[in-house]
């Protein structure tokens, strides 16, 4: 594996590539192009200067988190072929520049879903937090507005402000898109795809739905192995894989995450590993990285990526904001790079008994 950190550019980050560089053992960076659009083409140009500044830095690129999809692709209507255009172009283009990894989601409307954004814990900290209540007795359109003040100035991704604006007109988008018709249009993208993707290999890592079950009545798909094998199957192809978030498919408790690992050896080509702390079925935080902060088991998790032969990027996930640190919910610097320092000690100590058979 290799150990990276998200980032989502100078112009959106309150944290620096310098930093990052300093977190033992982290030398590539998982990032975008956090101004495009989804279905925009991105240029050659574009995508060398991110990739300099990366390299002027001492790093390089290990993967794309995200090359968003067009809500026209999710629900196959009117300009869904204009925009696949678009999509394989971005990729021979980022194939072009020497980068393979690829990091999508298949979400209808919201990307992940959280009711809070700073929940805050017994030691001080604030984290991201989920109650199934929350959102019950939420009008979906209020959602953005009702977190909006906690996002530390910041953009999130998959909330950006355009987007929000428009959550109405995506609810009507999608009236008519139930979970069979959206695993359908995702097919039929990934084989439109899976040429370029061949030719310059480009593996592409489907992030799963968050939280695993289905939020507001919209479609999912993409929460448990079931499915997950199903599309594996549906186009049987290496560069169709997945990235394996544990703090997603671990909302839904019935998801054994190290068999889920096991069972898709060969196809994991991202893994974001974090914990969450379950109150109740309806009510998780998302903890400290350490297992005994919350509900997962770490130690398993890790030693099952390490026995699939996983050697793709590995991130810590959302953190804690800790120490006074003011950054996007999730991504401040201080909780993550505990998270890939701890992960890394996990992965030594898991590889070392291994080779010493014990
Ligand atoms: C949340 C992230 C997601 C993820 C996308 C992938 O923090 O894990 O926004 O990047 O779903 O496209």
């Amino acid at each position: 594996m290799e150990m990276t950190l998200r980032w989502y550019g100078s112009q959106y980050d309150t944290v620096t590539l310098e930093q990052i560089r300093q977190i033992p053992g982290v030398k590539g960076v998982i990032t975008t192009l956090y101004y495009k659009q989804p279905g925009e083409l991105w240029t050659r140009e574009e995508i060398r200067a991110l990739k300099d500044e990366v390299a002027a830095a001492g790093m390089h690129i290990a993967g794309i988190e995200s090359v968003n999809v067009s809500d026209a692709i999710k629900t196959g209507s009117e300009g869904r072929d204009h925009d696949i255009e678009n999509y394989i172009k971005t990729l021979e283009n980022l194939g072009k520049e020497d980068i393979h990894l690829v990091c999508y989601n298949f979400m209808p409307v919201f990307d992940w879903t959280r009711t809070e954004l700073a929940r805050k814990r017994e030691d001080g900290s604030t984290v991201l937090a989920y109650t199934q209540a929350a959102v019950d007795s939420l009008n979906p359109e209020k959602m953005f507005d009702s977190i909006a003040g906690d996002m530390n100035g910041t953009v999130m991704p998959g909330w950006e402000p355009e987007r929000m604006a428009r959550v109405k007109e995506l609810f009507e988008t999608y009236k008519d898109i139930d979970n069979e018709k959206l695993f359908e249009n995702l097919v039929y993208f990934l084989k439109a795809i899976m040429p370029v993707c061949n030719e310059y290999d480009i593996k592409m890592a489907i992030h799963p739905d968050d939280p695993a079950w289905s939020v507001f009545g919209l479609p999912r798909i993409i929460i448990n192995k079931e499915n997950i094998l199903r599309l594996m199957n549906a186009v049987d192809d290496v560069h169709n894989g997945v990235t394996f978030c544990s703090g997603s498919y671990g909302t839904n408790l019935n998801n054994n995450l190290p068999e889920m690992i096991r069972s898709l050896k060969g196809r994991i080509h991202f893994a974001h590993v974090r914990n969450l702390k379950f109150n109740s079925p309806d009510d998780f935080e998302e903890a400290a990285h350490l297992s005994s902060d919350g509900t997962f088991d770490m130690y398993e998790i890790i030693k099952a990526l390490y026995d699939i032969g996983f050697d793709g990027p590995i991130r810590p996930d959302h953190g804690r904001m800790i120490w006074g640190e003011v950054a996007m919910p999730g991504y401040g610097l201080y909780d993550r790079a505990l998270g890939a320092a701890y992960i890394n000690g996990l992965w030594e100590a898991v590889e070392k008994a291994s080779e010493r058979g014990i």
